[in-house]
C-alpha cells in the first residue's frame, strides 16, 4: 500500500453492529410471509439496498408481489429496524474503532462513510461519530447498490483524492466487490471464508492504529 490519503468506512457491521438488527428486522417480515429465512441467507442482505434485500428474500420465498405492496413492506421492515436501534448509545460501537479514528486523524488521513443505509446519519449521531467524518455518502447520495462502485467513487470524490489513494474497510461481499469495483484497497472485516476479494481480512479494529496498517 502506497501514498494512502483517505479511508472510506461502511457503516453496519463495520463501525457498529446493526447488521443483527437488519437481520432481526427481515426475519420479522420473513416469517409473516411465511419465508424461510436463514443467517446463511441473511449474507446476501449485507451491503445491498433494503429494496434489493427486500427483492432477495421475496425470491427465496418464490413470491412475486406488486411495486405498492413491495414499497409497503420495505417500510414496515424500516420501522422494525430504526425501533430496534433506538437505545444505539456510543458503546455500541465496534471494539477499537475508535483509536483507529483517532490514529487517522494524527496521521492526517481522510475519513469517509461509504454506506448503503438510508439510516445513516441518524446511526452515526446515536454513536456521537458524526464529527469524525470528512464525507458522509450514504443511501440517500446513491443510485447505484453495492457491488456497483457508485458509493466510494463518490466518496473518494468528495475528499479530492484518487481511488487508488483510498483504503475501504467492509463487512459484505457485495460491499469488497463494490472496493475493489472502485479500484480501491479493500480490508475484509469478518470471515476469510466469505470476503474471498478483500486484499486483507481481519477480524476488527482491536489495537489497530494506521502506523501498524503500513507494515
Ligand atoms: P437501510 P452498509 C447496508 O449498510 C446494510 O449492510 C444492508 O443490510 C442494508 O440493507 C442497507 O444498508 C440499507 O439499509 O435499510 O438502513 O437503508 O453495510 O452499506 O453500511
Ligand atoms: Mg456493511
Amino acid at each position: 500500500m502506497h501514498n494512502i490519503k483517505a479511508v472510506i468506512f461502511d457503516l453496519d457491521g463495520v463501525l457498529v453492529d446493526t447488521a443483527k438488527y437488519h437481520y432481526l428486522a427481515w426475519k420479522r417480515l420473513a416469517q409473516e410471509l411465511n419465508i424461510q429465512f436463514s443467517l446463511q441467507d441473511n449474507e446476501r442482505l449485507k451491503g445491498v439496498s433494503r429494496m434489493r434485500s427486500l427483492d432477495i428474500i421475496l425470491e427465496i420465498g418464490n413470491i412475486t408481489l406488486d411495486s405498492d405492496t413491495k414499497i409497503q413492506l420495505a417500510q414496515k421492515k424500516n420501522i422494525w429496524y430504526v425501533d430496534y436501534i433506538s437505545n444505539l448509545t456510543p458503546k455500541d460501537i465496534l471494539p477499537g474503532v475508535i483509536g483507529f479514528l483517532e490514529s487517522l486523524k494524527v496521521d492526517s488521513i481522510k475519513i469517509a462513510l461509504g454506506s448503503a443505509s438510508k439510516n445513516s446519519m441518524l446511526i452515526l449521531d446515536k454513536l456521537n461519530l458524526t464529527n469524525y467524518f470528512d464525507a458522509i455518502i450514504d443511501g440517500t447520495k446513491v443510485s447505484k447498490a453495492k457491488p456497483d462502485p457508485e458509493v466510494f467513487l463518490k466518496g473518494a470524490e468528495a475528499l479530492k483524492v484518487l481511488p487508488s489513494e483510498c483504503i475501504v474497510f467492509e463487512d459484505a461481499e457485495a460491499g469488497v466487490e463494490a472496493a475493489i469495483n472502485a479500484g480501491m484497497y479493500c480490508i475484509g472485516i469478518g470471515s476469510k471464508n466469505i470476503l474471498k476479494m478483500a486484499h486483507l481480512v481481519l477480524a476488527g479494529f482491536s489495537d489497530m492504529t494506521f502506523d501498524k496498517l503500513k507494515l
